[in-house]
Order: structure tokens, then sequence, then C-alpha cells
């Protein structure tokens, strides 16, 4: 944060908000004994990025079963979409409750395109038949070929989840921004690679990272390997102009503790979690801080 918020570049972003940027950085953490990067100089809701991750790995891109478990991070784009295609102004809190009342109103618009959960357990491929036009095929699901790839063949350098699926990006409310995880084998550790196009360092990251950890968490588990490395490589990294106070706060707070997640059951499969199996210990963090989301 203090790196980019002192050297970065001024750029004008696509929201029209403005930020700060540097191109290209890294990350790494060690995950060993249940550690997690979780930012303590504020608190972070990790039950709502969990419930988020739980709902990629259903397949879901509508935000219904989020809005119906009090999630509220995705909101803001359907809300968008709505307001922009009818021209009724409705607020967002009523666009969100019609979501959550009306089932026939969320199936309309609530969904966000075929994005991340789509493209992990769901990624679309054709068939071309013999008169040269081609059908639906079955969908690839990269989470359960990963975990038999990790299981079968642990020595390759193939194990990855990619998000961005480029013949469908403009059907998306938002083009992934945690787009490739890579997973790699090294004796009983595995480590992962995410590298994230875009990053929203004060309001994103905290989630993916906890997130990308709670993930390399579970398929360790399922394939019965320790957690070893989680390496956070970032394209475009951004502090935006509007989360000013935010930043020179956290830049004042000292990181305190050191926070561990347990998992407390071993589902079935990696599609089997839910959000009462995780524990986090050890979290004790500075207060909350708000900042607006750029749509
Ligand atoms: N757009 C932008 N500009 N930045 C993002 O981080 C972002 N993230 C998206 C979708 N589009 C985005 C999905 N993930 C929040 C956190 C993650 C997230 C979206 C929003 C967020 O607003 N966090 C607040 C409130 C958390 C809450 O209400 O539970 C936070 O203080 O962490
Ligand atoms: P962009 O598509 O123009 O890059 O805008 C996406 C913004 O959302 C950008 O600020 C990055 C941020 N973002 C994250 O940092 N993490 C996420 O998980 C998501 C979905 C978005």
């Amino acid at each position: 944060m203090a790196q980019i918020w002192t050297q970065g570049s001024e750029r004008v972003d696509r929201t029209g908000v403005g930020t700060r940027s540097v191109m290209g950085a890294m990350l790494r953490f060690d995950l060993a004994g249940g550690a997690m990067p979780l930012i303590t100089t504020k608190r972070v809701y990790w039950k709502t990025a969990t419930r988020e991750m739980l709902w990629f790995l259903t397949g879901e891109t509508n935000i219904r079963p989020l809005v119906l478990q009090g999630v509220k991070i995705w909101n803001e784009w359907p809300h968008a979409n709505y307001v922009r295609q009818t021209g009724d102004a409705i607020a967002l809190e009523d666009f969100v409750k019609r979501i959550a009342d009306d089932e026939n109103f969320a199936e309309r618009w609530g969904d966000l395109g075929p994005v991340y959960g789509k493209q992990w357990v769901d990624w679309p491929t054709y068939r071309y038949r013999k008169d040269g036009l081609y059908e639906r095929g079955d969908g690839i699901n990269q989470i359960e070929l990963l975990i038999e790839s990790l299981k079968v063949n642990p020595g390759s350098r193939r194990h990855i989840i990619e998000g961005w699926n480029v013949a469908e990006l403009d059907r998306m409310a938002l083009p992934p921004c945690h787009k490739t995880y890579q997973y790699h084998v090294d004796g009983n550790r595995l480590n992962c690679v995410l590298y994230q196009r875009s990053c929203d360092v004060a309001l994103g990251l905290p989630f993916n990272l906890w997130s990308a950890a709670l993930l390399q968490r579970m398929v360790a588990q399922q394939v019965d390997l320790e957690p070893g490395e989680l390496v956070w490589m970032g394209g475009d990294t951004h502090l935006y102009l509007n989360h000013t106070d935010l930043i020179e706060e956290q830049l004042a707070r000292e990181p305190q503790g050191h926070p561990r997640l347990e998992i407390k059951r071993r589902p079935p499969s990696i599609f089997d979690y839910r959000i009462e199996d995780f524990e986090v210990h050890g979290y004790t963090p500075h207060g909350a801080l708000k900042a607006p989301v750029a749509v």
C-alpha cells in the first residue's frame, strides 16, 4: 500500500474514480501450520469471502444465493446494469430487496453472466457437426479435473484453473480479476500461484488473499497434501483516489496477531464444504474501515 501510494503513477481508470497504480507486484505467504494471509490492520469479513468462494464452487453466477445469506459484495453490478437497461433509478437497497423477495426478478436481473463459478465448474465447449455447424458439448469442470490431476499426476506443470474465457468476456458483468490459479506439488506440500490482472488493494485484495489461501487449503485437504506457499502476483495493482482516509489510517496501524484457519471436517469432495467447517483462531484485528467501491 505504501509503495503504491508513494510511487504509483496516477491514471484515469474505467470507473472514472482515478487510481494510483503500479504494474506488476508479488506477495508470498507460507501457509504452514494453518497460517493465513488475513489482514489485521483492518477487520476483514472472512466469512463473507468464504461464502463467496463456496458460491463460486457451486457454479452459481446469480447474486440471489449471496443476497439471501446477507452477502452484499456483488450487489452494485446487477443494480447498475438494471438501472442502465431499464432507466428505472431504483435505489440499491430496494433493488436488493426485490432480488431477495422475487425469484423471477432475480433470475432476470440478478445474474452476473458467465463469471468465475460458471467457468470454474462448467466451462462451455462446442462440438463441430459433419454439416459444419456446431452444437454445445458437455461443460468442463476445471475444479474436478484439478483434484484428479493433482492426485494422478502430481508433478504436472499444468494444474491450472482459468477464469479468462475470451469468447465470453463480453457477457460478464466484470471480467475475472483473479483469473489464473496454478498449483504445484513440492514433496508433501501444495503451492499456489494466483495471477490477478487488476487489483483494488484497499477493498478487493484482502478478500482475494483470504480466498486464494482458503481454496488452496481445501484443495490440499482433498488431495492429502499440506498447505505450502501462496504466491500472489498482480498486474495493475492500484489504490483508488477516494480511499485516501482508509489508506492513511491503515498505514498508521501496526499488524497484530497471527491468524490461523482450522478446517473442522474433511468433506467427501471439494464441492461439499459448508461455512460451519471453517474456524479462525488468533484473529484480533484493528477496527473495520469503510470505503466506497468503484463501480
Ligand atoms: N470492484 C472494485 N472497484 N473493487 C473491488 O474490490 C471489487 N470486488 C468485487 C467486484 N468488483 C469490484 C468483488 N469482491 C467488497 C469486497 C470484495 C468484493 C466486492 C466488494 C467490499 O465492498 N468490501 C467491504 C464491505 C464488506 C461487506 O460489506 O461485507 C469491506 O470493507 O471489505
Ligand atoms: P476492471 O475490470 O476495470 O479492472 O475493474 C475491476 C476492479 O475490481 C478493479 O479495481 C479490481 C477490482 N477487483 C479486485 O480487486 N478483486 C476482485 O476480486 C474483483 C472481482 C475486482
